[in-house]
Parts: structure tokens; C-alpha cells; sequence
């Protein structure tokens, strides 16, 4: 007969079942959240400028100015094409708010992987994407990126660790956190980030991945865009929490807070945070505090939005504006240079947007395929009896 255990063994099996779910070992709650990099008030009525605490070089505080200007001309030139009926859809603005995905994805290493959103177009292109792709793409031209057969930011490059977003949001906290699990299989160090803003913030796909990330210590950033809307709700409609930056203390990680229009303060707590995360750390929340300047998409007139509200965002916390003032305050570049980087981007822009409109449409029968696996699913056509 087998041996009946005793009261003292019975406890400490129940020490041991104890100890393994005392997962991980610290205080029982602790609310960890970082505001080193917060926005703050300007001293003294002075404008605001950018964070002096960086590690950047001028050579890359100079190549940031570049991504952000290039961010902010290339959207200009979609509008262009827009008012013109050359886009096919819909154009989505990151307007007031580049410095967020610029300052961001520039923390990251070449092996490192993002999913931006329709704002988020500054990372697209620090990942590498030319600006010709982005006008190709946006014209669902036959040399776009997916040939046309989806649209603006909805395309992808694994080479270049750019996962293309799908439009239903949140999902892809999921997808980011396979990409992770995979990568640890393979004995991978990368990092991902995933961009979300405050409204997909409330989907049930945010929760479950951002939960199943930080359960597996996988290195996940995902950056908070708190740009005040989600359409036409306002944040407050959107969470009870005053921070999105709080949300993380039910997922026991780690969060900070930062100036989303301040490119060098993105810069700095994505390193941080991307270093933390690569050591083995576990996920991490970043809320960036922004403001999206125009509405939803290009055909929003933003009458829900108060008077006066954008136009001082404009006036008094532009993030180009404020890099500006900080390159030249700090003498890392006089205004000739500044003007000599934006001539360049200028130019560049020109002669890729003239490349993308020389592009074809594409043959309409050539749309069912390469959109499954055309090996395993042959394309589909319409069947002859129902063209009459
Ligand atoms: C699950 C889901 N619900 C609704 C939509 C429709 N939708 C597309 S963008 C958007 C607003 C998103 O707001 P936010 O997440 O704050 O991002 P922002 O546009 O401010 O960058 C909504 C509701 C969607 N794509 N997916
Ligand atoms: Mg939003």
C-alpha cells in the first residue's frame, strides 16, 4: 500500500506548487512607470526644443532631421495626388505627430522588426521603404509594393523587418508576439515593435497578445500613440485611465511615458526600453503623447474638434519645429545645412513620385494571384456562366 502523506509533507509540495506560480519574484504590485521622458511645460514661456540628455551624434541627429522631414513632404505630396483623384482610398496623415514613429524606430537595429499603423509612416521609411514604393503603393500602381492589390501603409518587406499591418486593429500584438516566439525558437536576438493607438488600444486582440507577451518575456515594444482621437472619439471615451502608460500594470511590465513630439526624447526611450527588452526583461509599454493635427483620414473635416485646438498644437508644439530650434540652438547645424537636407528630400520625393506615376495599372486577371499561395490555392476566377 502506497504511503499516505503526511500533514508536513503535504505543505511543503504546496511550498514548491507555491514558489513556481511566485512568478516573478518582487513586491506584489508595483506601478512602474518611467515619466523620465514626459512632456513638460515650457520654462518661462520659452518654446519648447528637444530633450538635451542624448546619446545621438550630430551626423545622426542630422539624418533624423531628414527622416522627419521626409516624412512630413511625402505625406504632402499624397495630399497633392489625392486633391488630384491619383490615390485609390483614402489618405491618413501623421500630421504634428512624426516624430513618434520617426524618433521610435530609429532606436532599433537593422535585425529588429515593426508593425506601424496608418501613422506611422516615419517608421516605414527608417525601415528602409523608399518613398517611391509609398507613392506607388497609394496609386495601386502594377510596380507598387503589392502590385495593387491593397493599399497605403498595407504591404510588407520581411527583409527589412517591416511587417504589413492588416486593417482590423490590435491584431497585430498577436502577430508581433509569433514573430517573437519564433525568432527565440530560432535562437534569434530581435526585438519587435508594434505601433497602436488609444482606440485599438480597447480591442480584446491588444489584451490577449500584450498578456501572452509579457507571459513569455518576449522582448515586445509596443508604442502607444495617444493622439487625443480614434476617429472622432476622444481618449477619454475611449479608457477610464488617465495614462495609457497605467494599462501596463495589468500585464505586471514595465511602462514609460514620453513626449511623443519630441523626436530625441522617442529616440532615447526606445533604446532604453529596446535594451532592457533584449537583456531578457520582457515587453514593455511606451505611451507617447502626441496630437494628431488633421482628421481621421483626408476626407474628415474635424468638426468635432474645439476651436482654436489644432491651431495651437501648430503654433506651439510642432515637431519639426521644435528639432529645429534644438539643431540650431545646440550649433549642431546652421540653416543653410537644415535648408540643404530639405532641397535634397525635396528633390528625391520629385523624382520618385514621377516614377510611381509612370508605373502602369494592373492587368485586372493578374489581381487573383499571389494573394494565396498559388501552389496550394490556384487562383479563382469567376465562373464563365456567371459572366453572362
Ligand atoms: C477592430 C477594429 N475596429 C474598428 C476599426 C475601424 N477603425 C479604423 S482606424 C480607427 C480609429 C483608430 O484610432 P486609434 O487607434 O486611436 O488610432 P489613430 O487613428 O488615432 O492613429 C477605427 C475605429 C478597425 N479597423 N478595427
Ligand atoms: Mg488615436
Amino acid at each position: 500500500m502506497a504511503e499516505q502523506p503526511t500533514k508536513t509533507s503535504r505543505k511543503s509540495e504546496q511550498g514548491a506548487h507555491a514558489k513556481r506560480r511566485d512568478r516573478p519574484p518582487g513586491p506584489r504590485f508595483e506601478m512602474r512607470i518611467s515619466t523620465k521622458y514626459a512632456p513638460h511645460e515650457p520654462s518661462e514661456g520659452k518654446p519648447l526644443t528637444c530633450t538635451d540628455e542624448t546619446s545621438l551624434k550630430p551626423d545622426q541627429l542630422l539624418e533624423l532631421y531628414r527622416y522627419l522631414k521626409l516624412t512630413r513632404l511625402v505625406e504632402e505630396r499624397l495630399v497633392n495626388l489625392y486633391r488630384q483623384t491619383k490615390v485609390v482610398g483614402g489618405v491618413f496623415r501623421s500630421l504634428g505627430q512624426e516624430a513618434t514613429a520617426v524618433g521610435t524606430a530609429y532606436a532599433l537595429q537593422p535585425g529588429d522588426f515593426i508593425t506601424p499603423l496608418i501613422r506611422d509612416l516615419g517608421a516605414v521609411l527608417v525601415k528602409g521603404i523608399r518613398p517611391r514604393d509609398i507613392f506607388a503603393q497609394y496609386m495601386a500602381k502594377a510596380w507598387g509594393p503589392s502590385g495593387g492589390r491593397d493599399l497605403n501603409i498595407h504591404f510588407g518587406d520581411m527583409g527589412k523587418g517591416f511587417i504589413g499591418p492588416i486593417s482590423h486593429l490590435g491584431d497585430m500584438i498577436p502577430v508581433m508576439t509569433g514573430i517573437l516566439i519564433g525568432a527565440r525558437m530560432q535562437k534569434k536576438e530581435i526585438v519587435a515593435v508594434a505601433y497602436i493607438g488609444d482606440g485599438g488600444m480597447s480591442t480584446g486582440a491588444f489584451h490577449e497578445g500584450l498578456n501572452f507577451a509579457a507571459v513569455q518575456r518576449l522582448p515586445l515594444l509596443v508604442i502607444a500613440e495617444y493622439n487625443h482621437f480614434a476617429y472622432s472619439t476622444p481618449t477619454s471615451l475611449q479608457t477610464a485611465c488617465r495614462d495609457l502608460a497605467e494599462k501596463a500594470a495589468g500585464y505586471g511590465i514595465p511602462s514609460h511615458i514620453v513626449d511623443g513630439n519630441d523626436v530625441v526624447a522617442c529616440y532615447e526611450v526606445t533604446k532604453h526600453a529596446a535594451d532592457y527588452a533584449r537583456r531578457g526583461g520582457g515587453a514593455v509599454l511606451i505611451e507617447a503623447k502626441t496630437y494628431r493635427r488633421k482628421g481621421h483620414a483626408e476626407h474628415d473635416d474635424q468638426r468635432y474638434v474645439a476651436p482654436d485646438e489644432i491651431e495651437w498644437w501648430e503654433k506651439h508644439n510642432d515637431p519639426v519645429d521644435r528639432f529645429e530650434k534644438y539643431l540650431l540652438e545646440k550649433n549642431v547645424a546652421k540653416q543653410d545645412k537644415l535648408d540643404e537636407i530639405v532641397s535634397e528630400v525635396t528633390r528625391a520625393i520629385e523624382e520618385d513620385c514621377a516614377w510611381a506615376e509612370s508605373s502602369p495599372l494592373p492587368e485586372g486577371e493578374k489581381a487573383a494571384y499571389g494573394v494565396f499561395d498559388n501552389s496550394i490555392v490556384p487562383p479563382a476566377f469567376r465562373p464563365p456562366v456567371l459572366e453572362k
